[in-house]
This record gives structure tokens, C-alpha cells and sequence, in this order.
């Protein structure tokens, strides 16, 4: 068969109609990506791993590749099964663009070799997981939650690849919340990053899925909303669940990238507390992030801690903007603000 790349389009669920680029293999449309590491989108039609295959987090029940006869994938709604591979395949599509063009990293595992998806995943599963080589998205419950394929949660779990390939943080106690941390950060800003009208970027995690409320799992400026997770660090962050003890991480880079108090961003009221009265002024994303990635791949190891991600980021800030910047200044007193002196 003559195989060839070929300009498409998908009809998202969360992202409207957004550009692909697919394979022509003979007349059929694949959705795989050739400029992309090969990324390519699987629907593994409600089936899950098994008990074994999870257990070895193997993830082993590969699906078949999405295609289409024409250049058009999906309708935008839940009624075609491919609207959701296309949020999966824009998803690693604004990722990869992300790291390179942000961080100069050639995809997660920095080779330019590209990862897969699989999508539909399981009945009603309202997860989504990166397990060492692809993405993984459940449909969600289908009243609460729809698809957990929206831009903030593809690049919280490709970004967990990312992690694992560079600081590889473990997953639990305080390096497990700065993991967890590090894949909110990073899916934030590559929901910034796409300024996809439909999904412009907020600090809410999943708010594209959660029909009901439209607040998603988590926010990084105000982590205690969700009523589990902690705005200031103490000596029991390290005893709580990673997707909890990310909230000092992820407060931490909220106050330095936008700043303590009311703000309104994209239409979303945000308003993030300090933890000691101090009042926090934002450095913006663009250096944020740039001081977090090279704190992650410069300076953290499997066991950092908070304290040891203050030391880093300051040190990251330092070697960016200079030992007496306003951005390393702002490094430490962001970190101070969420009670990690
Ligand atoms: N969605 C979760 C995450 O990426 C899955 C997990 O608990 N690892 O954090
Ligand atoms: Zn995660
Ligand atoms: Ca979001």
C-alpha cells in the first residue's frame, strides 16, 4: 500500500475542530502522526487490561488504530467514537509542540521517538494514566464525568513521562507530590500553550470533563477547594496521597507565575491565599515554567522534597535570571508563602 502523510482534521469533544496530521495508508485515513514521533490514537472499544496486566502495569490490551475514510476524524460528540481520539491525538499533538517548542525537549523520552494512546478504556473508568509508554483515557462515567481526554489531563499524563526520564521523581511521599505536582504544572501550561479557544488555560485540572460543575478535580491557586489537598505544607504532607500533597507544589507555582490575591484569567475567577500574610507578585508563566523544567532536569532526583525543590528551583532561577533576579527573589518567596522555608 502506498503510505503517506496527509493535512487532516478532527471534530473534538472539548477542543472544537482542530488541526491533524495524518497517514493515507491506500484510501484509508489513520490517525497517526507522522511529524510527531509517530504518535498514534488506538480505541481499545470498553475493554480494560485484566487483573494480571495491571498488576504488572503492563497495559497490555493494545486496541485497534482509529481511521476514517475521509480526512475528517470525529463529529464533536460522544456519539462517534472517534470525536474522543481526536481530543487524545490533539492532546500529545499540543504536548509535543509544547516541549519542543518551550523546552527544546524532542517528546517524552527526549529522542523524538513519539507514544501512543489508547482511548475508550474500560467501562465507565473515570481515570486516565501514563504507564512507562503510552496514555491511557477512560470514557468517565457518562453523567458526571464524560472522556478524560481534555489538554490539561494529556499533558499532566504525558508529562508524567517526562518525569520519569529526566528527574524521576518516586511516587510517593513528598517526591511523589512534587510528581504529581510536576504533571499538573505541565498540563497547565500546555493547556496555556494551545490557546485553543474552546479550552483556554486556567489553573482548574479537568474542568472540560466534569459535566456537572465544570471545576475538574484540582486547582493550583486555591488546592484546599477540592477538600482534600493542602494549601501550606506541614510535616503530614509526605503521609497524604500524591494527587493531595501535589497541592503545596502546585500552589507554590501558582503564586510565582500569577501571584497571591483575585485575578481573572480566561473568564475563570481565580484567588490564591498566601500561607504566612505575605503578598506574592507573579514573574507570568513564561519564566515559571522555564524555571521548573530545569529544576526537574537539572536539579531534582527520585527523592527531592520540598525542601529540596526549593533548593532546585532557586538554583534553576539563579542560572536563568541571575543570582539578584526578581525571578529567583520571587522563587523563594513564593515557597515561603506555602510554608517551605
Ligand atoms: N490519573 C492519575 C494520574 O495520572 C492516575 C494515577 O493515579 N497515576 O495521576
Ligand atoms: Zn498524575
Ligand atoms: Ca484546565
Amino acid at each position: 500500500e502506498h503510505i503517506e502523510t496527509a493535512d487532516g482534521s478532527g471534530r473534538s469533544l472539548y477542543s472544537g475542530t482542530v488541526p491533524l496530521q495524518v497517514t493515507l495508508s491506500g484510501s484509508t485515513y489513520q490517525l497517526k502522526d507522522a511529524t510527531r514521533g509517530g504518535t498514534y490514537t488506538n480505541d481499545t472499544n470498553n475493554q480494560s487490561d485484566g487483573a494480571l496486566c495491571s498488576a504488572l502495569g503492563l497495559g497490555c490490551r493494545a486496541g485497534t488504530l482509529v481511521t476514517s475514510t475521509s480526512s475528517v476524524f470525529g463529529d464533536g460528540t460522544t456519539a462517534n467514537r472517534a470525536s474522543a481520539a481526536v481530543d487524545a491525538q490533539y492532546g500529545t499533538n499540543e504536548t509535543w509542540d509544547y516541549y519542543q517548542q518551550v523546552h527544546g525537549r524532542a517528546g517524552i523520552f527526549g529522542t523524538g521517538k513519539g507514544s501512543w494512546n489508547r482511548v475508550h478504556y474500560g467501562k465507565n473508568y473515570v481515570n486516565a494514566f501514563w504507564d512507562g509508554t503510552k496514555m491511557t483515557y477512560g470514557d468517565g462515567d457518562g453523567t458526571t464525568y464524560g472522556p478524560l481526554v481534555s489538554l490539561d489531563v494529556a499533558g499532566h499524563e504525558m508529562s508524567h513521562g517526562v518525569t520519569e526520564n529526566t528527574a524521576a521523581l518516586a511516587y510517593s511521599g513528598e517526591s511523589g507530590g512534587l510528581n504529581e505536582a510536576t504533571s499538573d504544572i505541565f498540563g497547565t501550561m500546555v493547556e496555556f500553550f494551545a490557546a485553543n479557544t474552546a479550552d483556554p488555560g486556567d489553573y482548574l485540572i479537568g474542568e472540560q470533563f466534569d459535566k456537572a460543575k465544570h471545576a475538574g478535580f484540582r486547582r493550583m491557586d486555591n488546592p484546599i477547594a477540592d477538600g482534600k489537598s493542602p494549601n501550606c505544607y506541614s510535616t503530614n504532607t509526605k503521609n497524604l496521597d500524591v494527587h493531595y500533597s501535589s497541592g503545596v507544589g502546585n500552589h507554590f507555582f501558582y503564586l510565582l507565575a500569577e501571584g497571591s490575591g483575585p485575578k481573572t484569567i480566561n473568564g475563570i475567577a481565580h484567588d490564591s491565599p498566601t500561607c504566612n500574610g505575605s503578598t506574592v507578585t507573579g514573574i507570568g508563566r513564561d519564566a515559571a515554567q522555564r524555571i521548573w523544567f530545569r529544576a526537574l532536569t537539572v536539579y531534582m532526583t527520585s527523592s527531592t522534597t520540598y525542601s529540596g525543590a526549593r533548593t532546585a528551583t532557586v538554583k534553576a532561577a539563579t542560572d536563568l535570571y541571575g543570582a539578584t533576579s526578581s525571578q529567583a527573589a520571587t522563587v523563594a518567596a513564593a515557597w515561603s508563602a506555602v510554608g517551605v522555608n
